[in-house]
């Protein structure tokens, strides 16, 4: 059976719902450090797991037999700059404990997000090639690079069957982001809705790769799914499917709420932003194992308001 550690999160939450379709819910068991939201909970098993922890992680592979872990577990760019021991520490150890378990025959595969935090300021921007300069200039993309790293050594070095994808800013509705640079393209739908205006974090340009969650779902589970041989990159796969500026998604929110506006006062995330790429080659991830993206920015935003209007039961 599979287990997400970190299915409360942003993505976790997701994926434990996709691959319970799947699967059927009692063969995936969701585990975090807290309790997840109310459609997660009811939808299947949920263990509490530290993911710094070998043995709560190692106990809950026993109980539930498992043989594939989705790693989702993380802190992320803007969290991380306040705390960057605690981000080196939990992003680390987790890649570690589970990569071990799997070393050691206990778990036949593994997925573990890296993220385009492992591009830095010297990174070509434009169309950013799977292979290139990184110099991350974050402790999230410096843990995501020696992520990378280390999988590639445990695949070569052990056979550990570790697949990796590279994501961009990821928006969905479900669940909230946390601690991300990225974030101010999900809360923006929703102050849409609610106030009819929004503060962004990010200046009006800043151009950034990004993703809606369904096309990040299934480029999960698309790799996971695919063929061993087929997987050619072991360190992680550049993805995107769009990149758009704070401005540009701006525009396409109000073609759907006319009255909606918009200011900019940049904060600490606004250095973050602007050492990551504009846009992202990901003609490898296609090429590999047929990755293509389904949703552009027009489709995106009518998910997003069309199903947070519901949320927020909006007469
Ligand atoms: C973040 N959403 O903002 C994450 C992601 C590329 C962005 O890594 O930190």
């Amino acid at each position: 059976s599979i287990l997400i550690i970190g299915a409360c999160g942003q993505i976790g939450t997701e994926l434990t719902l996709k691959l319970r379709e799947i699967n059927g819910k009692n063969s995936v068991i969701a585990s975090d450090i807290r309790e997840g939201n109310k459609e997660l909970m009811k939808s299947g098993p949920f263990e509490f797991i530290n993911a710094m922890d070998y043995n709560s992680i190692s106990n809950i592979v026993d109980k539930y037999a498992i043989n594939e872990i989705y790693l989702m577990a993380a802190m992320l760019s803007a969290t991380g700059e306040k705390f960057p021991e605690k981000a080196w520490e939990l992003n680390m150890d987790s890649l570690f404990n589970v990569l071990n378990l799997a070393k050691e025959g206990r778990v036949k595969k593994i997925f573990w997000p890296s993220s385009i935090a492992v591009f830095g300021p010297t990174t070509p921007k434009e169309n950013t090639p799977q292979e290139t300069i990184m110099e991350p200039s974050t402790v999230y993309g410096i843990s995501k690079q020696t992520g990378e790293r280390w999988c590639e050594y445990y695949f070569n070095k052990y056979g550990v069957d570790v697949r990796s994808i590279r994501y961009p800013g990821i928006i969905s509705w479900k669940a909230n982001p946390g601690g991300g640079t990225t974030d101010y393209a999900v809360e923006i739908y929703h102050k849409a809705l609610l106030i009819g205006k929004y503060k962004s974090f990010l200046k009006k340009e800043t151009k950034l790769p990004m993703m809606y969650m369904d096309d990040a779902i299934d480029a999960t589970i698309q790799i996971m799914d695919a063929e061993p041989e087929t997987i050619k990159v072991r360190s992680s796969y550049n993805l995107s499917a769009m990149s758009f500026s704070p401005e540009e998604l701006a525009l396409e929110i109000k073609k759907i709420v006319p009255e909606f506006t918009i200011k900019y006062k940049e904060d600490f995330r606004q250095s973050i932003a602007d050492s990551w790429p504009k846009s992202i080659d990901d003609s490898s991830a296609r090429k590999d194992w047929g990755w293509n993206h389904k949703y552009d920015i027009v489709k995106m935003s009518e998910k997003m308001l069309n199903n947070l209007h519901s949320k927020y039961k909006i007469l």
